[in-house]
């Protein structure tokens, strides 16, 4: 019991020993890769499609953003779920979107908060146009001085890849 509660507090200092991955079956919504211990590819690489997503943690996060006029829900898996399915062993995350837009998450922010990787917003899967497949959403309402350039930056959408370093 002891040693499960140190473990859970050595997130991502020490590797989670995490349930082997699946490798994906549908498209690839997301790519995981550098300090990882879990990989689905030969590659070394973690790929999700959405049905593995699905199948980690998930919360919904109802919240006014930047983006959309009213306060929406946002719901999809915890970054935390993610980086304990990888086995992440980073202290950062560069999160890259589809046009390479670039942005460095710190990895405490994501055990500090409930960052969710959003694959839906009020009910509705966000498409590419709608800044999906996966959006960053921090819980801003929650946490009102969240509400900043530097995690709006980190705010990124259009996610394709990660980068645990
Ligand atoms: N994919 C993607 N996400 C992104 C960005 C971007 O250019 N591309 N810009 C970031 C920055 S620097 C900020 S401040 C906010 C800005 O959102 P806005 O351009 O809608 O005001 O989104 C962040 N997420
Ligand atoms: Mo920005």
């Amino acid at each position: 019991m002891l040693k499960t509660l140190a473990a859970g507090l050595m997130l991502l200092v020490t590797s989670i020993p995490a349930l082997a991955l699946e490798p994906a079956r549908g498209p690839v919504l997301l790519r995981v890769s550098g300090a990882i211990t879990e990989t689905n590819t030969t590659a070394g690489v973690a790929e999700f499609d959405r049905t593995m997503l699905l199948a980690l943690a998930q919360r919904d996060t109802l919240t006014k953003t930047p983006w959309y006029d009213d306060a929406s829900t946002f719901s999809g898996p915890l970054v935390r779920a993610l980086l304990e399915a990888v086995g992440a062993e980073g202290s950062t995350l560069r999160v890259i979107a589809l046009n390479d837009y670039q942005a460095e998450v710190p990895v405490r922010d994501v055990l500090d908060y409930e960052v969710i990787l959003a694959m839906s917003r009020d009910g509705k899967t966000l498409s590419v146009r709608e800044h999906g497949p996966l959006f960053i959403i921090y819980p801003f309402d929650e946490h009102p001085a969240l509400m900043n350039e530097n995690i709006l930056s980190r705010s990124v959408w259009q996610i394709k890849e990660i980068v645990v370093e």
